[in-house]
């Protein structure tokens, strides 16, 4: 049979009210195969090069390639807004990526426009498309995706805030989004035993988000079945009770099938309906990885009844039983897939890698240097309304006073976390029946009714959901200044931090950021606060390249570094410490709204020539009391730096200091083994070793936790006694 093209529009027309293919053209037909046979045969080659060890690692779509094309197909590149997972190689395709482009990735070459050699294979990022920077954890994409499609409806509902603006972040990040855009994530099987796959369906089904979930059931996360991760074996059964979705079951074997799910569910989405959930069943004909042989787990006969149902073959099938293609119209095709894959396969092989001194390029933003003199500006007091000046306020106070500026300048603010609203009922507040809450720390009180509820809302009790979705926001363009409510619950959000929200500008070499920032109450001396109260631990943050870590002292530089924090355009971890949101030592008068502290920038807190004192945090003031008494006692005068910024922090400050005193203290409150001060201590020995008169002193809490009874956390955490002691002993070394 001739191969037989179909131009014609009315014939086209003619097909499509008929309601055959699902309204899928006989040119889309063609060009699905085409994809999925591309698809195919880039798996295959890549498979082929790992076995002659051109490339390090590979991961297939096979199986998945017809959900890949019916989501192209109805989604819009540019325009939606995609979160892929590692089999979604005919996805990209569709979309419009090519298959140069994910060799390139292979070789790890300097080009390659996912991740510069960064990331494996099949680690999709194509910024052209929307294609947001993929990570390998399982299920860290589905709370960012929850965030980005907020942030497209924000702007939607603020276009201002999308605008450029000069001074800060905002300079660097463009903007787009659409009215009925929809974000599409996708996941398999196993991956929805994640706590965080449901974190998000709680949120998109409770705020109507337009996103898009395609689960790629292949009954097997490796080597583990879906009954063993499913209770029921089923998902679609487990979801059905989430409201506002629409939900579809297909056979994703099936690419006309399931281009009809996904026209449907994109079609419920851009209405505003809310979101949609795909459970498309598909089959994995090769291994889960090349580090992985399925035939230790799965019989023949059960690799046999899958391959009946490979969706290449079975399209394949269709398109000459419907006489789309005849054998030689596919014999075309394919020839011409393979001719050209020969040509990228080979000029991958030539590509050039990266240079090794570029691995530290975009840990950090490029453009805008929070360290630098940009971020350095005096403060300004406005006199009171009776002339005399502003009376001296709390740390709480000027967090909230600065939050509340810096929302008032920048649009794309938005707050969220546990309890940081006034109240959620908004009517209460209306009517005046309440005051409201703002935090339970209260350093948020007032901003949702100054700025409405879509810019300051409650977050459910869900960490990685708060941090996860502030990805995904940030990403987009906003700037979310999140709250972790207590240090001591930050971990269910530790994927986030550890493995998304520092990483995504590096791993997708420049190609996306995500400035947002993370406030947290952190630390003890709480008389009372125990064990879950009271932690700090900051080392393991500050252990993480792509983070910035603040952790204040006193009023004045709490506003001063916030305010950089939510300026600067990379990811910080603001700390703030309990005990100091209303201690008197550090109060200060509001230092105007433009009131910037830069980063790495230590303060000299009193000067001295005995002993240099590296501190920062509650110890401050503690170590300010000690170093006060052994001058008065022994005339022993002790230089008291307080670093402020944990990452990056000042080493040119306590190198002078250091040179000028030749003896050191290192003090925190967190625990001494490991700690922040070992990393300061091991930099003082590698590089002042000669400027030193004694062995460095490192003064911090007990290797233990926190207790309740007061005279228990007293010996646990460093006293200002402890810090006289070590003080006079390293005077008289
Ligand atoms: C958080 C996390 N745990 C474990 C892994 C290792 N791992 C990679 S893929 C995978 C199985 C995923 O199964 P599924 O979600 O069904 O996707 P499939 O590979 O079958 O398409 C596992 C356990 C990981 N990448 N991330
Ligand atoms: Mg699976």
């Amino acid at each position: 049979m001739a191969t037989k093209t179909y131009t014609n529009s009315a014939e086209l027309a003619e097909q499509r009210t008929a309601g055959k293919y699902q309204g899928l053209s006989r040119e889309q037909l063609i060009e699905a195969y085409r994809l999925m046979y591309t698809s195919r045969k880039v798996d295959d080659r890549e498979i082929l090069l790992k076995r002659q060890q051109r490339i390090y690692f590979q991961i297939s779509g096979a199986g998945h390639e017809a959900i890949g094309v019916a989501a192209g197909f109805v989604l819009k590149p540019g325009y939606d807004w995609f979160y892929p997972y590692y089999r979604d190689r005919a996805l990209c395709l569709a979309l419009g990526a090519t298959p140069y482009e994910m060799l390139l990735e292979g070789v790890g070459a300097a080009d390659d426009p996912n991740s510069g050699g960064r990331q494996m294979p099949s680690h999709w990022s194509f910024p052209r498309l929307n294609v947001v920077t993929q990570s390998s954890p399982t299920g860290s994409q589905i709370l960012q995706a929850v965030g980005c499609a907020e942030a497209g409806r924000y702007f939607a509902a603020h276009p201002d805030a999308a605008k450029k603006a000069s001074g800060d972040y905002r300079e660097f990040k463009n903007v787009s989004f659409h009215d009925d855009e929809v974000t599409y994530v996708s996941l398999g099987d196993g991956t929805t035993s994640e706590g965080e796959f449901w974190e998000a369906l709680n949120t998109v089904s409770n705020r109507k988000l337009p996103v898009l979930f395609v689960i790629e059931d292949n009954e097997y996360a490796i080597s583990v079945p879906v009954e063993v991760q499913t209770a029921g074996g089923n998902i679609s059964r487990l979801v059905a009770g989430f409201p506002n979705f629409h939900f579809e079951e297909v056979d994703g074997t099936d690419p006309v099938e399931t281009y009809g799910a996904f026209a449907r569910s994109a079609a419920y989405c851009r209405a505003g309906n809310g979101p949609a959930f795909i459970h498309a069943h598909v089959i994995r004909p090769y291994s889960h990885s090349l580090s992985d042989d399925e035939r230790l787990y799965r019989p023949d006969t059960e690799r046999q009844k899958d391959a009946t149902r490979d969706p290449l073959t079975r399209t394949q099938m269709f398109l000459l039983r419907e006489g789309i293609l005849d054998e030689k119209g596919i014999n075309r095709l394919e020839q011409q897939v393979d001719e050209d894959l020969q040509v990228a396969v080979d000029q991958a092989l030539e590509a050039v890698p990266p240079k090794p001194e570029t691995v530290t390029d975009y840990v950090y933003s490029p453009d805008l240097d929070p360290t630098s003199s940009v971020f350095e500006t005096q403060p300004i007091v406005a006199a009171g309304s009776d002339g005399k000046k502003s009376a001296p306020k709390t740390m709480a106070d000027l967090i909230n006073a600065t939050l509340h500026d810096e929302m008032q300048r920048d649009e794309r603010i938005v707050i969220f976390g546990e309890d940081v609203a006034d109240c959620s009922r908004e009517q209460y507040l209306r009517d005046k029946q309440i005051k409201g809450k703002g935090g339970v720390f209260k350093l948020t009180a007032g901003l949702q009714c100054d700025f409405g509820s879509d810019r300051v809302f409650n977050s459910p009790l869900a960490e990685a959901n708060i941090v996860g979705r502030a990805t995904g926001m940030a990403t987009r363009g906003l700037k979310p200044v999140v709250e972790i409510q207590f240090f001591d619950y930050i971990w269910p959000a530790m994927m986030q931090l550890r493995d998304e929200l520092p990483l995504i500008r590096w791993r997708s070499n420049n190609g996306f950021s995500a400035p947002a920032v993370i406030r947290v109450a952190i630390g003890g001396y709480l008389t009372g606060g125990a064990i879950y109260h009271s932690q700090c631990g900051e080392s393991i943050f500050t252990h993480i390249p792509g983070l910035r870590v603040v952790f204040p002292s006193n009023a004045l530089d709490a506003a001063g570094l916030l305010r950089t924090a939510i300026r600067c355009d990379d990811p910080v971890l603001f700390l703030e410490h309990k005990r100091l949101y209303r201690e008197t030592f550090g109060r200060a008068a509001y230092p105007g709204p433009d009131y910037m502290v830069p980063f790495g920038k230590a303060k000299i807190v009193q000067e001295g020539t005995d002993v240099s004192l590296i501190t920062y945090g509650a110890v401050v003031p503690r170590a300010l009391q000690a170093a006060q008494k052994i001058e008065r006692e022994h005339g022993v005068k002790v230089e008291l730096i307080d670093l402020r910024c944990l990452n990056p922090f000042d080493w040119e400050t306590i190198a002078a200091s250091v040179g000028k005193t030749n003896r050191v203290i290192v003090a925190h409150e967190d625990t001494l083994s490991w700690g922040y001060g070992a990393e300061i201590a091991a930099r003082i020995a590698d590089q002042l070793f000669d400027r030193l008169d004694a062995p460095i002193r490192r003064v911090a809490a007990k290797d233990t936790f926190v207790a309740y009874q007061p005279i228990l956390e007293d010996a646990i955490l460093p006293q200002a006694d402890d810090l006289y002691r070590a003080i006079k002993e390293l005077a008289e070394y």
